[in-house]
């Protein structure tokens, strides 16, 4: 090592790096624009077309999907994506204060959902309807979180699902450290060993908190799966001017595998999500997912994405349907009929039809309970704050008194 004064510092345009040849930002986008198709390295088990492609690393960890699963994987996207439409067509006719659309990644979030044991923890955002409906929560929790009622009322530990969180990124940090928890009390191991999955955007990897997650899981060995929904935009911000490398990549410099899977595709998105998980149980964590997807809906109601994007992209991402595909693949090889996809579309509709009737007619919660669940012991300052805020309503006249 020469020492600090050995030091030398080239001038700008001398040093080794200068003189290697640099790509100019236009090759820089023009590379990645390249790979915005996804690329040679997306793993894919099934084709947009529905074709069943095969994975000699991946087709073990779904060795057990026969028609009836897949069925099951078709049904539950088809019912989240009609409970999603209906919650968005609820925020329009001012019965939800916002709604953030999961439409296009419903089989990054249900694949990955599914793949899921039940002692694992998974720590969601916003936007991951599709998981918590994997998870086992009822799709009517998650209707008070936007209708501004309460911030999630399912029991996070019975669910092993936690709250949304909205603070972009900040959940990589709660996750890494229940995963390290994991690790530390000693339920890694085997294949009955726990694992943690988080999930975050592709605007989400700019942020420290998620930088740091992946510095703390890997120096802790912890059994954590950053599962990154790439859905290509950070509400306006493209991922090309979030990131030089694909996503995925990034974990090499962290010293854990990364892997980029076709989110569109259930199939990959269940085998993948199995292979890191196993990894992380095993005690070969972390592992970072790229699911690589595309958000077909605004980001949020509040959101309008034709002032930045063209419609002939979402166009061609249409064709690359989650759904549409597992619908090919299962009618092509019979282990589906037209009275099949029509049950399904019924049952979608009833549950759609149940989940209105629920928002509409949802309790309006008493002033009070903004107090409740603050703490887990009584607090006599929140309790004086509670009297006080009561007494001044109790103020008001009431409409009869008027
Ligand atoms: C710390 C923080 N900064 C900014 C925001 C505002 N914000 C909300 S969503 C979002 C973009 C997130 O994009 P991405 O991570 O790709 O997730 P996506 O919404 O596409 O699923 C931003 C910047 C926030 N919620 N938290
Ligand atoms: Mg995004």
């Amino acid at each position: 090592m020469p020492s600090p004064e050995q030091w030398t510092h080239p001038e700008p345009g001398e040093g080794p790096a200068a003189q290697a040849a640099q790509p100019s930002p236009e090759q820089v986008i023009a590379g990645l624009r390249a790979t915005s198709e996804g690329g040679a390295e997306l793993t894919q088990l099934l084709t947009p077309e529905g074709e069943r492609v095969a994975s000699p690393q991946f087709d073990r960890y779904v060795e057990d999907v026969d028609g009836e699963a897949l069925r099951g994987l078709y049904r539950d996207m088809v019912l989240v994506r009609r409970a999603d439409r209906e919650a968005n067509a609820m925020q329009r006719q001012g019965q939800l204060g916002i709604w953030v659309p999961l439409l296009g990644q419903e089989a990054a979030q249900v694949g990955s959902g599914r793949a899921l044991k039940p002692q694992d923890m998974a720590f969601p955002s916003y936007r991951e309807h599709g998981v918590a409906y994997a998870r086992g929560v009822d799709f009517r929790e998650l209707m008070g979180i936007f209708r501004c009622t309460d911030h999630g009322g399912w029991d996070f530990q019975a669910k092993r699902f936690h709250p949304y969180t909205i603070v972009i990124g900040n959940q990589v940090l709660n996750a890494t450290g229940y995963a390290m928890g994991q690790k530390f009390e000693g339920k890694v191991g085997d294949d009955d060993g726990e694992a943690t999955i988080v999930y975050f955007g592709d605007g989400a990897t700019s942020q420290g908190d998620v930088h740091e997650g992946f510095v703390w899981s890997a120096v802790y060995d912890a059994p954590l799966v950053f599962f990154c929904q790439n859905n290509q935009w950070a509400i306006s911000e493209p991922t090309e001017r979030q990131s030089r490398l694909p996503l995925y990549q990034r974990a090499r410099g962290y010293g854990f595998p990364g892997i980029r899977v076709d989110g569109n595709d259930v199939l990959a998105c269940l085998a993948v999500t199995r292979w890191a998980l196993d990894e992380c149980r095993h005690g070969n964590g972390p592992v970072l997912i790229e699911a690589f997807t595309y958000r077909m809906d605004a980001h949020t109601t509040t959101d309008d994405p034709t002032r930045y994007r063209l419609s002939d992209e979402l166009e061609a991402w249409k064709l690359k349907d989650p759904i549409e595909r597992v619908r090919a693949h299962l009618a092509r090889n019979g282990h589906a009929d037209q009275s099949f996809f029509d049950s399904i579309q019924a049952e979608a509709d009833a549950f759609a039809a149940d989940l209105r009737e629920f928002t509409f007619n949802m309790p309006e919660p008493p002033p009070e309970r903004v107090f409740a669940n603050v703490y887990a012991e009584p607090s006599p300052v929140l309790d004086a704050q509670r009297e006080e805020y009561l007494s001044y309503l109790d103020g008001f006249a009431t409409a009869g008194e008027r």
